[in-house]
């Protein structure tokens, strides 16, 4: 990782973290619609991934992925409206957090199905390769939905086809409120090896790890050998989503919490940057104030946007009817 995609990836992080942060409190306070699942904990695994790709390459992501769309330069003011299900919103205020694109930046979507996004992407880098393009796509999933059928038969295709697709997937060790080791069998990074998939295991809360990872599997795909499932153990920080107090019992040890709590990944990249001598502290700390400005500053664009009309509800719903042959 070179200095500048070093600090970008550091800015990066603390972008997500702050967004994700103001979106806390909004729903605390009641001004969040919606169901929001926070993506703190995580963020080295979406910056590590995406500071590897280029803009045309794709991602599809799941029910946790503000830290993917912003990692791959997404808008804030967009996504914050977005949430807020304003006019000015990435998707127009009709997708909300679990349903946004931004085809312009490779972002072929967030999605509520668990595992949903996985045949997405294995078709979409099919897709390139098709048409000659290089750019390849990403497919972030959960610990939760290597479960789900969708991902062999993805892996198998994908495998066939030589397809420029890398499977990561962020096993933060809960599906819900279960934990991984009651739900999920073996080693994640091992299921494509016998149908040929390399599989690699990588810290993902050492973003640098993940971004080396990525680098290689994304190298691998575009001289077309191929997929690469990478798995990249972390942990969310919040519930799975905001608001589960209400429902949820105390699932996860005070210890296992305080753990990955001391491995957070952002400090831990900013002793990195400032021991090597590649930004001081006093440097960090003003990307962390001009984020922190940037998402205040995203809210009130939100906020005093307008909300969409409804004269225009069925907008983009259907396709033009064509007149019926007779
Ligand atoms: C097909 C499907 N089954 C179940 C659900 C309900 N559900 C939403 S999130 C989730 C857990 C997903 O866990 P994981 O894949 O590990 O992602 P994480 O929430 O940990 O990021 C479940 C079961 C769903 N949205 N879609
Ligand atoms: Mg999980």
């Amino acid at each position: 990782m070179t200095q500048t995609v070093s600090l970008d990836a550091y800015r990066s992080m603390v972008r997500i973290r702050a967004f994700e942060e103001k979106l806390d409190e909004l729903f605390r306070r009641g001004a969040l619609p919606g169901f929001v699942h926070l993506y703190i904990g995580e963020e080295a695994v979406a910056v590590g991934v995406c500071s590897a790709l280029r803009k045309t390459d794709k991602i599809t992501s799941t029910h946790r992925g503000h830290g993917h769309l912003i990692a791959k330069g997404a808008d804030i003011d967009g996504m914050m409206a977005e949430l807020l299900g304003k006019a000015t919103g990435t998707c127009r205020g009709r997708g909300g957090s679990m349903h946004t694109v931004d085809f312009s930046l490779g972002i072929i979507g967030t999605n509520g199905i668990v595992g949903g996004g996985i045949p997405i992407a294995t078709g979409a880098a099919w897709g390139d390769a098709y048409l000659g393009n290089d750019s390849i796509s990403v497919a972030f999933f959960g610990d939760g939905a290597s479960n789900q059928g969708v991902l062999l038969e993805s892996l198998n295709l994908a495998a066939v086809w030589k397809a420029p697709v890398i499977f990561v997937c962020e096993n933060n060790l809960y599906s819900e409120w279960t934990r991984h080791d009651q739900l999920t069998a073996g080693r994640i990074h091992e299921r494509g090896l016998p149908l040929g998939v390399p599989g690699v295991e990588v810290d993902g809360n050492d973003v640098r790890a993940v971004h080396a990872a990525m680098s290689a599997a994304a190298d691998r795909a575009r001289r077309g050998e191929g997929p690469t499932l990478i798995e990249a153990r972390t942990y969310r920080w919040s519930g799975h989503n905001l608001g589960e107090e209400a429902f949820a019992g105390a699932y996860r040890p005070t210890e296992e919490q305080e753990y990955w709590r001391e491995r957070d990944p952002i400090p831990a990249f900013a002793r990195v940057l400032t021991t090597e001598g590649s930004a001081t502290s006093a440097e960090l700390d003003r990307i962390e104030q001009e984020e922190r400005a940037g998402v205040d500053a995203a809210l009130r664009f939100a906020q005093e946007s307008p909300d969409p009309d409804p004269a225009d509800a069925f907008d983009g719903l259907f396709a033009e009817r064509k007149e019926e042959r007779r």
